[in-house]
Parts: C-alpha cells; structure tokens; sequence
C-alpha cells in the first residue's frame, strides 16, 4: 500500500478521541467504520472504532492533508505499518482517564517511532476536564526521560481549534527538527 505523502495518523486506545478529533477538523464527511462495542464495555459510548476513520483536511497553501484514525490496541496491530506508510506524522492520543497514561502513551510511542521512523510524533492527553489529576508536565518529563522531545499537549478532542492546535504543534516541530 502507498499512500499519500500528506498523511497524518491518529493513535490510541478505545475512547481516547481519534473519531472524534478526524471528525473536528475534517473539511468533508469523515469515513469511519464502527462496529457494535461487545462485552467489553469500558467505555462509556456505545459504538467502537474496529477499523479506520478518514478523512482529510486543506492545509493553508492549499495543500491535502489525509487524516487517519487506527486504533491503539495491540491485536490490531497489524494495522500499524499499513496506516503508516509515508506518514508525515503520528499524534498519540491518550485519555486522562485511561488507566495507565504515561506507560500507554510510552509504549505507543515506541512502537509508532519504529513503525514509522521518518514521521514525527506528538502526544494529545484528552479527557482533562474529566480526570484534572493527570499533569501534562508530568507526562511531558517522563516522555523526555524516555528520549522523547516531542510536543505534549492537553487537548478536547471535541474542539477543532485544539485539535488544529496539535497538528500545527506537529508541523511546526517538524520544520524545526529538518
Ligand atoms: N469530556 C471530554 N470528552 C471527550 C474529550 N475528547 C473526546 N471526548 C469524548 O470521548 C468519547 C470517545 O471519543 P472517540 O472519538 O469515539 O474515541 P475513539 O475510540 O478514540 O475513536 C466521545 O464521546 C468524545 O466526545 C475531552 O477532552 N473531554
Ligand atoms: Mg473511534
């Protein structure tokens, strides 16, 4: 599979705002499949993502940016690479809520840097206002610890002018590394 080069990907686990954060800042009608959320009933929403959101968004010199949802969990894995090929860059999401933050948004970083060496990384905490116990420079100073200097930032995956925050956090770390 060879995607496009303007591709940006979102990972994370169930509930974390990937459908949500593609559908804020989508200029057209996201695509997502969605299947009924069975036994495992973590979260509290009714449908979860199995597959892919996509959509895609105009950048300011006119330029198409893809946007791509994958979930996080690990047996779907397999997933990764595919969704990744020519990836521009790699936004981790991670809910405050979930149960443990900085380990899961470590292990996705470690996996995603691998997967997609030539892409940059940022990491959105979402859910803040639900769980105010989880301190973004907390998360920050870990991730640094790990060997990541990456953008780190809060984030409603329900706002499009947070979301667009992030991808700009991204981009603009980005040119700034090259
Ligand atoms: N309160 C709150 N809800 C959020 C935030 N970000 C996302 N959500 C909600 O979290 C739920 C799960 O988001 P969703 O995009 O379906 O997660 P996905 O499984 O990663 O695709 C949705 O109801 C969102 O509206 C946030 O920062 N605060
Ligand atoms: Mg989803």
């Amino acid at each position: 599979m060879s995607g496009p080069a303007n591709k940006l990907v979102f990972v994370g686990g169930m509930g974390a705002g990937k459908t949500t954060a593609v559908r804020a800042i989508s200029d057209v009608e996201p695509i997502s499949t969605e299947m009924p959320l069975s036994e495992d009933a973590t979260a509290d929403k009714v449908e979860t993502t199995v597959a892919l959101d996509y959509s895609s968004i105009e950048l300011d010199d006119g330029e198409l940016l893809h946007l791509y949802g994958v979930p996080g969990q690990r047996y779907l894995d397999f997933m990764w690479p595919m969704v990744c090929e020519g990836a521009l860059g790699v936004i981790v999401l991670v809910s405050a809520g979930s149960p443990d933050p900085i380990a899961t948004t470590l292990e996705l970083l470690q996996e995603f840097s691998r997967i997609a060496p030539d892409a940059s990384l940022a990491v959105g905490i979402t859910r803040t206002d639900e769980h105010p116990q989880l301190l973004i420079p907390t998360v920050r100073d870990a991730l640094f610890a790990a060997g990541f200097r990456i953008p780190v930032l809060r984030v409603d995956a329900r706002s499009a002018a947070q979301v667009t925050f992030l991808v700009r956090s991204l981009l603009s770390h980005r040119y700034a590394d090259s």
